[in-house]
């Protein structure tokens, strides 16, 4: 009985020490034994021979399961990483489907995340499907979420009316795209403002540059204003309906948590 569960004990060893010693052909090669298979470790660019490829304790395996990044160390995610640099993080490659590695995945000239912007396929370079796009401006908070395929992409501060001048609640869609216009009020006169989209007759999405308190607090008459940057990347990502939801309460003292 004893030789029986030192035999097992042996064995259990064995395949544990060498997992490719047991590999037979239909299973899964993991030559590593870190619970992620060879084939996976190419899509994440991990070394297949090296269990823990970051050296922050947890295996590889381990760690995309749990979607944590094998890259960075520890109690890092994956959509904290972005190992080619292209602007769509590790998560977001994933979920598209596009290579983590590579800047255009289908070599239509076009970088992965701007086509993921633009609610094209990063891995595909027909145009025919096209994902949904959505916008949601949270009051509360100060910040403009952009949706692509119902998953979060964006994450930008902007600046909506100040409490006596609300931005609208509800839900709208984009109605006009103005790349430049001028605003005229009793109170203030300005041109050349870049990336207006219109949600409602008077009131726009835009960049702004007489302020830098996108995110911090409301500024405006009701429009929802943004650095520029952040509204040319929006504006060139969207076209006319897409759909524009303001939602959450306006500060009562203008800064966001008063
Ligand atoms: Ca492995
Ligand atoms: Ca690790
Ligand atoms: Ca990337
Ligand atoms: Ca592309």
């Amino acid at each position: 009985m004893k030789d029986k569960k030192l035999i097992f004990i042996l064995l259990c060893t064995a395949l544990f020490v060498m997992p490719n010693f047991c590999y037979a052909e239909g299973e899964i090669l993991d030559s590593d034994g870190d619970g992620l298979s060879d084939d996976l470790e190419k899509f994440y660019y991990t070394d297949p021979n090296l269990a823990d490829t970051d050296h922050d304790g947890f295996l590889d395996g381990e760690e995309v399961n749990n979607d944590y990044s094998p890259h960075i160390g520890y109690k890092k995610r994956l959509h904290e990483y972005d190992y080619d640099k292209d602007g769509l993080n590790d998560w977001l490659e994933r979920w598209f489907g596009s290579d983590i590695g590579k800047l255009d995945t289908d070599d239509d000239g076009i970088n992965d995340f701007e086509e993921v912007m633009s609610g094209y396929k990063p891995n595909d370079t027909s145009t025919s499907t096209r994902f949904a796009r959505k916008i949601v401006v949270d009051r509360t908070t100060q910040r403009l979420f952009y949706y692509v395929d119902g998953v979060k992409v964006a994450n930008f501060p902007v600046s909506t009316g100040i409490p006596t001048m609300q931005t609208p609640k509800g839900e709208f869609k984009v109605t006009a795209m103005i790349p430049k216009k001028r605003y005229i009020g009793p109170d203030y006169n300005l041109p050349n403002v870049w990336w207006n989209m219109e949600f409602l007759p008077m009131y726009y999405i835009h960049a702004a540059y007489w302020h830098n308190n996108f995110g911090l607090r409301t500024e405006s008459h009701g429009c929802v204003n943004m650095r520029y940057s952040d509204a040319e990347l929006l504006y060139k990502s969207i076209d006319l309906g897409v759909p524009i939801t303001v939602t959450g309460t306006t500060p009562s003292r203008y800064y966001v948590g008063t």
